[in-house]
């Protein structure tokens, strides 16, 4: 199943409402008019100054009937202010708009007024592979250098994220650059970890995980053979865990801009799962990522 499908199959009847923070941004704006005309969104409420959300609007042609403008002068303000849609039960889902990642992400972690859940948020990357087939790749955009409770989480979430998008028994592949675990590289030593954590049944809901694994023989079942690596999940990888962000980013923006995948990007266990998109991101990339945290 691809983004299309997933698209499709929300249109049964999962109708969410979303606040936008900051949404100054033509593009977003577009992408939530697509998401209330494919039927998954039937409301959307967007924080920043009206006027100028107003102006955008009318560039791109966007009819606002569905939309609820909250006023807010400063990005931060309205990263606050979409926030408390959330804490205060008037939204479901949470989106970033024309501002800064750590300005929405400090404003969700907010002790009083955030909308943190008991775990630990994390950013899920999904990505269109040839099949096509959705696979998630984590963390690429929220825990800097994550130890191995906090990969456990990290893990954690994106299992149960896979399962509630169908990806059911999902495989992982524990990334590091070598296959064997080597005591001088940590990567590799908690790759394994989490194998054998897999295997005991420690994860909230049932997953396969091998690692170490290097990108190569994780992705590509020939690569494995050649190489004489025998791995339940080579090939099949439904969620790649990269052991810190730098690892996740530059192989997120590798599979966008050089493999010219489809990608959309979530931060999830918080109250609410949390749209990320990049000005950069296409409409229907923004759509997709909308479309995913629904699901979600
Ligand atoms: N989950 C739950 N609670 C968290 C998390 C998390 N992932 N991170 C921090 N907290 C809690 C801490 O326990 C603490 O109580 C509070 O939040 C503040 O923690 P700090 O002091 O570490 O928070 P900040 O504000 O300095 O940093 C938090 C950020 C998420 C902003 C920071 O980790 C960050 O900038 N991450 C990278 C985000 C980014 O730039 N992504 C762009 C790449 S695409």
């Amino acid at each position: 199943m691809g983004f299309a499908n997933l698209r499709k199959e929300l249109k049964k009847g999962n109708t969410q409402s979303m606040a936008v923070a900051w949404g100054v941004d033509e593009g977003v704006l577009q992408a939530c008019q697509e998401a209330l005309n494919e039927g998954f969104l039937h409301e959307v409420v967007v924080t920043g100054p009206p006027e100028r959300i107003r102006e955008l609007a009318s560039k791109g042609q966007i009819d606002l009937t569905n939309f609820t403008l909250l006023d807010a002068s400063t990005p931060e303000e309205g990263a606050t202010l979409a926030v408390r849609q959330i804490r205060e039960g008037r939204c479901t889902l949470l989106m970033k708009g024309h501002l800064n990642t750590s300005v929405i992400l400090r404003a969700v972690l907010n002790k009083e007024q955030g909308i943190r859940a008991q775990g630990l948020l994390s950013h899920i990357a999904v990505v269109e592979l040839p099949g096509p087939r959705l696979a998630l790749l984590t963390d690429a955009g929220m825990n800097i250098k994550p130890d191995l409770t906090q990969k456990f989480q990290i893990l954690d979430n994106a299992i149960q994220f896979a399962w509630s998008l169908g990806l059911t028994n999902p495989k992982i592949a524990a990334l590091a650059s070598i296959e064997t675990v080597n005591p001088q590289m940590p990567d590799t030593v908690e790759a394994a970890a989490l194998s054998l954590m897999a295997k005991r049944g420690q994860f909230t809901k049932p997953a396969v995980v091998d690692g170490p694994l290097a990108f190569d023989n994780a992705y590509s079942k020939d690569a494995a053979l050649q190489k004489g690596i025998d791995s339940p999940v080579v090939g099949e990888v439904d969620i790649f865990l990269v052991p810190e962000i730098t690892t996740g980013n530059v192989l997120y923006k590798a599979f966008n801009y050089v493999g010219n995948l489809k990608t959309a990007g979530i931060i999830y266990g918080a109250a609410c799962p949390i749209v990320l998109t990049s000005r950069a991101d296409s409409a229907e990339s923004k759509l997709n990522a909308i479309a995913v945290a629904a699901k979600g």
